[in-house]
């Protein structure tokens, strides 16, 4: 079953139409922003949000960089696997990837020559459930679930991941 965050942090009625940027000096090719663009549209159909990409990381509503070890904000990453991601509860807006990751961009992660591959697109909708005020899921069909198989791609929501999205929204 779906959780939220404690005391159920989520983006005001005035903030429905978001804006997303990636950091500039990471330099992603378009591919990779199309999983983004991918990843924040399945959460879009089942709730009355927009997410719009656009250029001005300043101004962004939610800020998504690629970041190795100690990036400033606490929550040092570790290097290949461990934690590969973490994004912040409504309304901080911060979704922050682990640099050292072999990430899966586009093609099959479970064929993927290197045993720690990890599929782009299942951390990214599972941290945009995390920005958009969803905790973890007891349900292991959940996006929200705390764990992936390694080698697996999960990116399509689960009845329970709808659910507890449209409680919120
Ligand atoms: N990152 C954790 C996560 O996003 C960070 C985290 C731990 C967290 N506890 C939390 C975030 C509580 C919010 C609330 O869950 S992770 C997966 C999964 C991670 C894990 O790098 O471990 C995915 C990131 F579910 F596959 F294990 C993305 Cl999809
Ligand atoms: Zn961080
Ligand atoms: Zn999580």
């Amino acid at each position: 079953h779906y959780t939220f965050f404690q005391n159920m942090p989520r983006w005001p009625a005035n903030r429905r139409d978001l804006t997303y940027a990636f950091l500039a000096e990471n330099n992603l090719t378009e591919t990779a922003k199309r999983v983004f663009d991918r990843a924040f549209d399945r959460w879009a159909e089942v709730i009355p949000m927009t997410f719009t990409r656009t250029e001005s990381y300043r101004q962004a509503d939610i800020r998504i960089g690629f970041y190795s070890g100690d990036h400033g904000d606490g929550e040092p990453f570790d290097g290949v696997l461990g934690t590969l991601a973490h994004a912040f509860s409504p309304t901080s807006g911060h979704f922050h990837l682990d640099g050292a990751e072999y990430w899966v961009v586009e093609g099959d992660v479970s064929t993927s020559a290197v045993s720690s591959a990890v599929d782009l697109e299942s951390v990214a909708v599972h941290e945009i459930g995390h920005l958009l005020g969803l905790g973890h899921s007891s349900v292991e069909e959940a996006i929200m679930f705390p764990t992936i198989a390694s080698g697996t791609r999960k990116v399509v929501l689960a009845s329970d991941d709808v659910e507890g999205v449209q409680v919120l929204y």
